[in-house]
């Protein structure tokens, strides 16, 4: 067993049993002209994610343990939008507009794609979802379940967006989620302290709060 340095206490996990998640670092979040930036946000306060989630991700890649990426977007046709979704707000663009990176949040457009500092490579599992949490409408669940994982390290964009949504989603399925919090990034600093309190709070409601350095201590 691993001990976890975290908040609001450490945590033991079996490694062999821990799957590191990425959630949807993705140009369309993290880089001009995407679904983020028509949102009206500034995406490069996403940018200091990228190099603590990069020594975390080249750490899981050297113990060869799983990794699983995800991609928020939608079909070409939008057949899996809700209209809920689509006319929600006053965005530049809507999902599904042409943008610079292409249609805005469409698989297969080079903005729906995940940043290269962070690509997949043979044997990482990506997850495509349509909605903010990774277990709505997707197969992640039978992933986890064929490689029996029972602990996460929840990673990725937005921290109260699609990291939380997939904390809950992950912690009433009986998943340990164990965030490193310089891994994680909102384009609000407030809701990003908000987000990962609440995670902690009441004796780790959701799960555990930690950082990429306490975490490649743990497990190197
Ligand atoms: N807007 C925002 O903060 N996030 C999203 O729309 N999706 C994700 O968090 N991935």
């Amino acid at each position: 067993m691993t001990t976890v340095k975290a908040e609001p206490a450490d945590i033991e996990i079996d490694l062999k049993r821990t799957a590191l998640v990425l959630i949807d670092m993705q140009r369309d979040f993290l880089l001009p002209g995407g679904f983020g930036e028509t949102l009206g946000n500034d995406v490069s306060l996403l940018g200091k994610v990228v190099a603590p989630l990069g020594r975390v991700l080249s750490a899981f890649r050297s113990l060869q343990l799983p990794i699983i990426h995800t991609r928020e977007g939608h079909k070409p046709d939008l057949s899996d939008a809700p209209p809920a979704k689509l006319e929600r707000g006053t965005p530049s663009k809507r999902i599904g507009d042409p943008g610079p990176m292409g249609r805005i949040l469409i698989r297969g457009e080079a903005g729906h794609d995940l940043i290269p500092e962070l690509y997949p490579i043979a044997g990482e599992v990506v997850i495509d979802k349509p909605g903010k949490g990774a277990f709505y409408a997707t197969e992640l669940q039978s992933v986890l379940v064929d490689r029996e994982i029972e602990n996460l390290i929840v990673t990725g964009v937005t921290t109260e967006v699609c990291v939380h949504t997939t904390v809950r989603e992950a912690n009433d399925r009986g998943y340990r989620c164990i965030v490193p919090a310089d891994c994680c990034g909102s384009y609000f600093p407030e809701f990003h302290a908000a987000g990962l309190a609440m995670i902690k709070a009441q004796g780790g409601i959701f799960g555990w709060v930690t950082d990429s350095s306490r975490l490649l201590a743990a497990i190197s």
